[in-house]
């Protein structure tokens, strides 16, 4: 039930984080399939601009330009109704986003995700240890005021459901309050 709102309306920026396989980019499309807000993959961005600055030898993978990212995306947070999708938030501008939602996985559920994902070795090891050990939560809250980080459990379905009701409610509330 989400409506069309003014085209100069204010909106607010939300990011989605937590380890790979939480479920950020499945409940951010959702969001954004049920609002006018645009979804971003970070990782899919820097992969289209090749935002990188080296290689990881240690995990095979590219090391994130974390500079150029920032840069890319700028103008279009300015204007608000985005939501960010990422497994790292220590590097993004604080003033970019209003509510910062922190995924949370139980460990056995994660590494079904994961193993299905073709993640084995240290780098499953590696990804279930950053979410037993929190780092992602602990990151956000170092990063962001603590009051507008919220972790969301996201095991199954339901919650799935759940934590999307929750967000477009709390979107909407959002722009009633700053419009
Ligand atoms: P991420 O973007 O955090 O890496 P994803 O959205 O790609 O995660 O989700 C990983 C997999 O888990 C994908 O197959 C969808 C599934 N999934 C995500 N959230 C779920 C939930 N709450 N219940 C059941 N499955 C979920």
């Amino acid at each position: 039930t989400w409506i069309v709102p003014q085209a100069n309306m204010r909106r607010p920026n939300i990011l989605l984080t937590g380890t790979p396989g939480v479920g950020k980019t499945t409940l951010g499309k959702e969001i954004a399939a049920r609002t006018d807000f645009t979804y971003i993959n970070v990782g899919d961005l820097a992969k289209e601009g090749e935002l990188y600055e080296g290689f990881d030898e240690e995990y095979g993978c590219p090391i994130l330009d974390e500079d150029r990212v920032v840069d890319e995306l700028e103008e279009k947070m300015s204007d608000g109704g985005v939501i960010v999708d990422y497994h790292s938030c220590d590097f993004f501008p604080e003033r970019w986003f209003n509510i910062v939602f922190v995924l949370r996985t139980e460990n056995s559920v994660l590494y079904n995700r994961l193993e299905s994902r073709g993640y084995k070795g240290k780098k499953l090891q590696d990804n279930l240890q950053c979410e037993i050990f929190q780092i992602i939560y602990e990151e956000a809250m170092s990063s962001y005021k603590e009051d507008i980080v919220h972790q969301l459990p996201s095991n199954i379905p339901e919650d799935m459901e759940n934590n999307l009701d929750q967000i477009i409610q709390w979107i909407e509330q959002w722009m009633k309050d700053n419009n």
